[in-house]
């Protein structure tokens, strides 16, 4: 008989999730997916069938890279019509890096991609591995009409669902680790799961799924401070190899009006050097010439990252100089949410 229900690829990449104390020595050792079904048996209550992929060699996500987010990127490729949606099981730490890079990497992605992870092993008594896990299968398989509802790379963590690119881990010790400060939560998990239909991205569903591979990771992030020196930042700035900065300022987008520092900048620019302006805050927006202490940084041409996070910043550089946008449309192309990034 032919199945109606929603068909989910897992793809474990490691991270804390993905380990299990062995009941002999008490250590933890990374988990054998392929015997998900059977250490998580709760999984076969969800009306959904499921499947997994394993990277080979799982990793710590402190050693993520743009070769593995290439990695993930194919294997939900090699199977984008097969599946109804994607859960990606990834380490805490860069998740948010990752699911931003993803989010550049798939245009008009008509499917869910939700990472999870969690900040216990899901072998642990305490776990907050399984809520994690099966509600993000859920948020995965939910649909309307035959159709999913999710079309764009979540992450779900502690009972909510959030546009993966505006997240930022923000605890390393509650099991509410991350926040989108900038963007409200596309879900949440209560006693019913509830969408909000107004917040979750609409793609054009007439725009063909186009995967974008190439990322730059010849970049600069610099977070200001008072006292920054010009003798440290000089040859950062002027080193050959650079494509491009992601400059961390003060609140609104202020920096200090030291002529070294405006003229460094100047120079960067106009060397063809893309110096992208986010803030410090967690929440808020970058608003060059609200204050005349940016005001300068708008005269020179730094592009304004709004309220975009330094997570999505990064990986949004480093897939618009992968593209090899050019540096005439840069400023404006950067300034656009392209996939819901910035407000
Ligand atoms: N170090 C781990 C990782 O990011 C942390 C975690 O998953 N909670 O892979």
């Amino acid at each position: 008989m032919a199945t109606t229900q929603p068909n989910i690829l897992l793809v474990y990449t490691g991270g804390t999730i993905g380990m299990i104390k062995d009941p002999e020595t008490g250590a933890l050792k990374s988990f054998d997916f392929g015997n998900l079904l059977k250490n998580i048996p709760e999984l076969k209550l969800l009306d959904c069938a499921m499947e997994t992929i394993s990277f080979d060699e799982p990793i710590d996500s402190s050693n993520m890279n743009p070769k593995y987010w290439v990695q993930i990127a194919e294997i939900i490729e090699r199977n984008y019509t097969s599946f109804d949606g994607f859960v990606v099981l990834h380490g805490s730490d860069t998740m948010s890096y990752s699911a931003s890079a993803l989010s550049f990497m798939f245009e008009n992605l008509a499917k869910p991609i939700i990472f999870t992870g969690s900040q216990l092993p899901i072998g642990d008594l305490r776990t907050d591995a399984k809520e994690n896990l099966i509600t993000s299968i859920q948020m995965a398989a939910l649909q309307k009409g035959g159709k999913p509802i999710i079309r764009e790379v979540g992450l779900y963590f502690e009972y909510k669902l959030y546009r993966g690119n505006r997240t930022t881990k923000i605890n390393a010790e509650h099991f509410e680790a991350f926040e989108s400060l900038n963007y409200p939560h596309l879900a949440e998990s209560g006693v019913h799961l509830k969408v909000d239909y107004d917040a979750i991205y609409k793609p054009n569903a007439r725009k063909k799924l186009v995967i974008h591979k190439n990322f730059e990771n010849d970049i600069l992030l610099i977070k200001l401070f008072p006292g920054v020196s010009e003798s440290i930042l000089k040859p950062l700035f002027e080193n050959p190899f650079i494509k491009g900065v992601v400059l961390e300022t003060y609140g609104a987008g202020n920096t200090t009006t030291e002529v070294w520092f405006t003229e460094l900048l100047k120079a960067t620019i106009k060397r063809g050097i893309p110096v992208i302006n986010v803030t410090q805050c967690s929440g808020g927006s970058v608003s060059m010439g609200q204050y005349e202490t940016s005001t300068q940084l708008k005269t020179i041409g730094v592009i304004s990252g709004k309220d975009i996070t330094t997570e999505a910043a990064l990986a949004k550089l480093m897939f618009m100089l992968g593209e090899k946008v050019s540096i005439k449309t840069f400023k404006t192309i950067f300034e656009t949410a392209l996939r819901g990034e910035m407000s």
